[in-house]
């Protein structure tokens, strides 16, 4: 009899124990309502990163390429993206070696090896490289506006003004007297209309003022993503190139806020930081990624080891600013 009872007392407790257990872990376990959120956001050890983990938010773009990036928006996802296109980024392409990259990452795809789309006009044009007569080379992001960090640029030399992602095949006109360092901006149908004449074809690449250039409506987008690209990769007032990873990567670390000052929108227009930042998110929306620019950007990833982002979403611009 005894033992009968001793027998129902400990069944007892182990029907209230599995009765009180799901409780606690359920809210772990389960995942999906909203209780994780509560359970992630109370506790930010390191034991969260493995619950996180298998939740990854960008898990299915651009196969794993984002795998370690966890955070959602604003500063955080700025960070983590800083750090992913710095660390992945294996090979620093010198500028004199974007010469003889654009039949790779510009190609047009109805003249495969043989013509690249030339950036403002988006001109098909025969693409090796005939010394700059043809087409040259566009920093989009001037040098003379680089803080620093790419004014100087020769053919040596492998640092932010070298970089596929950012290098462009344009008119020489189009980029050395429209172009020129001038910011970019909207200038509402205001301005001379910049133009090219090739092989009996004159061409349109936007609009320009001795101030301001503004790229047609179906390159603003392309030319707001490289502008984003270069902001979250180089956005340190460090000297760039192969051993500037582990002070670039800070960003990711640190004072982010305080960071994010360092490399200012210089290449577009006079504008408070913010307005710089409204009008590239317009851009990016107005003009979203086609083939040719995803084509691209998996050509650069080959080239270099890390993508744009704004490419492979769009989408990411407006979560961070
Ligand atoms: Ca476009």
């Amino acid at each position: 009899m005894g033992k009968k009872f001793l027998n129902f007392i400990a069944l007892s407790i182990v029907v209230f124990l599995t009765a009180c257990t799901p409780k606690s872990s359920t809210s772990s376990d389960s995942g999906d309502t909203s209780s994780t959120s509560d359970t992630t956001s109370s506790s930010d050890t390191s034991s969260t990163s493995t619950s996180v983990d298998n939740d990854n938010p960008w898990a299915d773009l651009a196969d794993d390429y984002y795998l370690d990036v966890l955070a959602t928006s604003g500063n955080d996802l700025l960070g983590e993206l800083h750090d992913l296109v710095c660390e992945t980024h294996t090979h620093y392409t010198t500028y004199g070696e974007t010469r003889n990259l654009f039949q790779k990452t510009d190609y047009n795809p109805s003249f495969p090896n043989q013509h690249i789309i030339e950036f403002y006009t988006q001109a098909s044009i025969p693409g090796k490289w005939d010394s700059g007569e043809t087409y040259d080379r566009e920093h989009v992001w001037p040098k003379s506006l680089s803080n620093g960090l790419w004014t100087n640029v020769g053919n040596n030399d492998a640092n932010g003004g070298g970089d596929i992602h950012h290098i462009r095949p344009t008119f020489p006109t189009i980029n050395g007297t429209h172009r020129g360092n001038k910011e970019y901006g909207d200038l509402n149908g205001s301005g001379s209309k910049s133009t090219y004449k090739y092989d009996g074809v004159t061409y349109e690449g936007g609009f320009y003022t001795a101030d301001i250039f503004e790229p047609k409506d179906a390159v603003k987008g392309d030319a707001a993503r490289i502008v984003l690209y270069m902001f979250i990769h180089y956005n340190n007032p460090s000297s760039l190139g192969k051993n500037n990873l582990t002070t670039a990567s800070k960003i990711g670390t640190y004072d982010k806020s305080g960071i994010l000052g360092s490399l200012p929108i210089t290449n577009v227009i006079d504008g408070t930081k913010s307005e710089a930042f409204e009008l590239l998110l317009e851009w990016n929306e107005m003009d979203p990624p086609d083939t040719y620019k995803i084509n691209r950007n998996n050509a650069a990833y080959e080239i270099q080891g890390n993508r744009n982002p704004f490419i492979d979403y769009p989408d990411f611009a407006d979560l961070i600013w």
